[in-house]
């Protein structure tokens, strides 16, 4: 089975959010359509505390219950099953959707016989690589659809670095129009 992974689509990661990934609403019809092709659509999201160790390393965003850690307007969210919290002790980054506190997201991917990821979101430089890495090294078969991903500093060296970390660990580039 294939799972179609929404990766933090959330106000703050999305143009006039505190965290902005400048491309960040481009990619959401994309996914929409997307996510017509998958029975299993996830997503996660930044959930952070007001007071986070995350925050001395980034602009305060994603705190729970804010304007900013809510889904962006038009994500069509009819098709996801599950939510996976990140970053919600106060302590953790967060940046991977594997280590959400709500749920284990390894074994629920297993439990749904999943072997296939197919992830999209923001940013292309932190949560979406991390993601992508994590699920690569858990044994899922593991896509990131090019254009349906933004990064915070599009065409920098990060981004670049990200792209290359994600293949060295064996993740596959797809573009959307590709996903059956
Ligand atoms: C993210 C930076 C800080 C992300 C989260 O979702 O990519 N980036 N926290």
């Amino acid at each position: 089975m294939k799972a179609l992974l929404i990766v933090d689509v959330q106000n703050d990661f999305c143009p006039g959010g505190a965290l902005e990934a400048p491309k960040g609403g481009h990619i959401v019809p994309v996914i929409n359509k997307l996510a017509k092709k998958f029975d299993i659509v996830l997503a996660s999201r930044d959930d952070h505390p007001p007071q986070s160790d995350h925050f001395k390393k980034w602009p305060v965003h994603c705190v729970t219950g804010s304007e900013g850690a809510k889904f962006h307007k038009d994500l069509d969210t009819s098709k996801i099953e599950k939510e996976l919290l990140k970053g919600t002790d106060g302590k953790d980054d967060g940046y991977s959707a594997f280590e959400a506190k709500n749920t284990n997201l390894k074994e629920y991917l297993q439990s749904r016989d999943v072997d296939e990821v197919y992830i999209t979101g923001l940013t292309a430089e932190f949560c979406v690589k991390e993601t992508a890495i994590d699920s690569s090294r858990n044994g899922f078969r593991t896509y990131v659809v090019d254009d349906a991903v933004a990064a915070v500093q599009p065409d920098s060296d990060e981004e670049r670095d990200a792209y290359i970390e994600m293949k060295k660990e064996g993740v596959i580039m797809i573009k959307s129009s590709e996903v059956k």
